[in-house]
């Protein structure tokens, strides 16, 4: 069905990539053409359909209309409608908005419609979609699709454009534990990101080094377990101001706290929480993983899940469970015990099941699902069916499709983050090789891919403040978002690279710090 239209659309935008057609990421179908219309500052207006469900006062579309406004025009006032009368033909003056179902105040979801179709024609230019997040998609595609002279006019070429994505689920992760990002940074990034149609914010808030979520049930926990509870912490307000301009750009917040691992920030704030680490027969003032065996453990998760659940309004949460390191509950003569008296013998991974299953049970009894790391399905842990598996080795237990195919025909649902490490750096051209994965190309039915609902870029912070996080994501994390939006058949690097390129000098006109991909220059040079 997209096959050969797609490719001709591929031919005949190549053709104008760099002016016209600079799409990222590329659109399921598009037809262009030679001609073009003017649009002026002065004239312009965004506008809902009269029969369109949303209407003025629908904060979502109201305030990208505004973005939209600024990103086109720049944040100068045009002075009124200068123009009166007549406007030449060949000017746009309007973006018409219909969009089918209500929904304005509600919050992105995995199961949300993100299809729009945007026509630009001799009659109008038009923007029709079955919901505001199909909309934001398209009001961003729309402003990639306005270009302007070396004078300054800026021009639209007639085009017919039907997108939609093809996964769900398109998400970067950013750690603020191994180093604490401003919310400005935060906020930066989720413009960044809308306009890279990336839509979940994955928050590894917390982490072994710092522990900056400001909680009302436990103070302590950011008091002693943050880089400052004065200045590296997120309190309610800081995360409501999160969740809202994510949900205001079509982005979900999917908050991760991370246990049994990972969680030596937690020790100061919760007595009794760790496992006390043992040399020979004394405690040695170190501490581990989460203590698994006391009651008091649940009693504190169930109280702090209880919180967290609430704080973040999307259906899921992420439990992480990577990395646990057996070497310390082995050391505790406490946790031999309770192995024994379980009948575990010496599989620790039992003992992290035992944990990872209780942990479970409290947060589905909050209404909640939930997204955990691949380890959790490795060892065998029983899990819901309809927990979400995130795969980020690269070779082990198995190569990382192989682990997507373990865990598809397990009946599983999988994301995929492996071969998308943005933290990691070597000299060259890199995106290529994010680009160039595609997180179906495993042996495995129908129904199997079908469980794939996507993947995220990671960036984690342990070589990353807010000194160096702009260009060491953009434009790399464009590679990953293209391939989680576009058509599986778009994989042409040459023309991948001329709309990244352009792309990336558009982010740069937009005020964002992105990175070169390689050799050249912006048409427009930046201070
Ligand atoms: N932190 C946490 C990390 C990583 C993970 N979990 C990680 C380690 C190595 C690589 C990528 C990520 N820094 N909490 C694993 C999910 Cl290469």
């Amino acid at each position: 069905m997209a096959g050969s239209g797609l490719w001709f659309s591929l031919l005949l935008a190549a053709a104008f990539a760099g002016r016209a057609v600079a799409l990222w990421p590329w659109p399921q179908s598009i037809r262009t053409s030679n001609w073009f219309y003017t649009i002026s500052p002065h004239s312009f207006q965004f506008k809902y359909h009269a029969s369109s469900a949303a209407q003025p006062g629908c904060s979502v579309l109201d305030e990208a209309f505004q973005r939209y406004r600024g990103v086109l025009f720049g944040s100068e006032v045009w002075p009124g409608p200068a123009r009166t009368g007549k406007q030449p033909m060949s000017e746009k003056t309007s973006l018409i908005v219909l969009v089918v179902t209500p929904g304005c105040e509600e919050l992105p979801s995995l199961e949300s419609v993100e299809n729009y179709t945007l026509t630009v024609s001799d009659e109008q230019c038009f923007l029709l979609s079955a919901t505001v997040w199909g909309a934001l998609r398209g009001l961003e595609t729309f402003s990639q699709l306005v270009w302007r002279s070396p004078e300054g006019t800026l021009f639209i070429n007639k085009t017919e454009i039907e997108d939609f994505p093809r996964f769900p689920h398109r998400g970067l992760l950013l750690d603020t534990s191994r180093h604490y990002l401003p919310l400005p940074s935060i906020l930066d990034t989720l413009d960044v990101m809308a306009y890279n149609k990336f839509n979940v914010f994955h928050w590894h808030l917390v982490d072994d080094p710092s522990f900056p979520y400001e909680s009302f049930s436990f103070p302590e926990l950011s008091r002693k377990g943050s880089y400052d509870p004065a200045t590296h912490i997120y309190t309610a307000q800081d995360v409501k101001e999160v969740i809202e301009y994510a949900r205001l750009r079509g982005i979900r917040v999917l908050a991760e706290f991370d246990t049994p691992g990972h969680t030596l920030s937690w020790g100061p704030g919760v007595s009794g929480l760790l496992t006390p680490c043992y040399s020979g027969s004394q405690p040695s003032g170190t501490f581990g993983p989460v203590n698994p065996i006391l009651n008091s453990t649940y009693e504190f998760m169930s109280s702090f899940f209880l919180e967290v659940s609430s704080v973040f309004p999307d259906f899921y949460l992420h439990l992480g469970g990577d990395e646990v390191d057996f070497t310390c509950w082995k050391s505790n003569p406490d946790i031999q015990a309770f192995m024994k008296k379980k009948g575990f013998g010496d599989d620790f991974k039992q003992l992290e099941s035992y944990y990872i299953q209780t942990l479970l049970n409290i947060v589905s009894a909050l209404g909640k699902g939930y997204v955990v790391w691949q380890e959790v399905f490795d060892n065998k842990v029983k899990v819901r069916p309809d927990t979400i598996i995130q795969v980020w080795r690269e070779e082990l237990p198995v190569n990382y499709l192989k682990e997507m195919a373990l865990i598809t025909s397990a009946g599983f649902r999988a994301l995929l983050s492996a071969p998308w490490y943005l933290n990691r750096i070597t000299y060259g051209q890199d995106w290529k090789v994010y680009y160039l994965v595609d997180p179906l190309e495993f042996e495995g039915s129908a129904e199997q891919k079908a469980l794939v609902i996507g993947g995220e870029a990671c960036m984690w912070g342990e070589y990353v403040d807010t000194t160096n996080l702009v260009p060491r994501l953009w434009p790399r994390a464009g590679a990953v978002a293209e391939r989680l939006w576009s058509n599986k058949g778009v994989t042409d690097l040459d023309f991948a690279f001329k709309r990244l390129s352009h792309f990336r000098c558009e982010l740069l006109r937009r005020g964002v710090q992105a990175q070169p991909l390689s050799v050249g220059y912006c048409e427009q040079e930046f201070e």
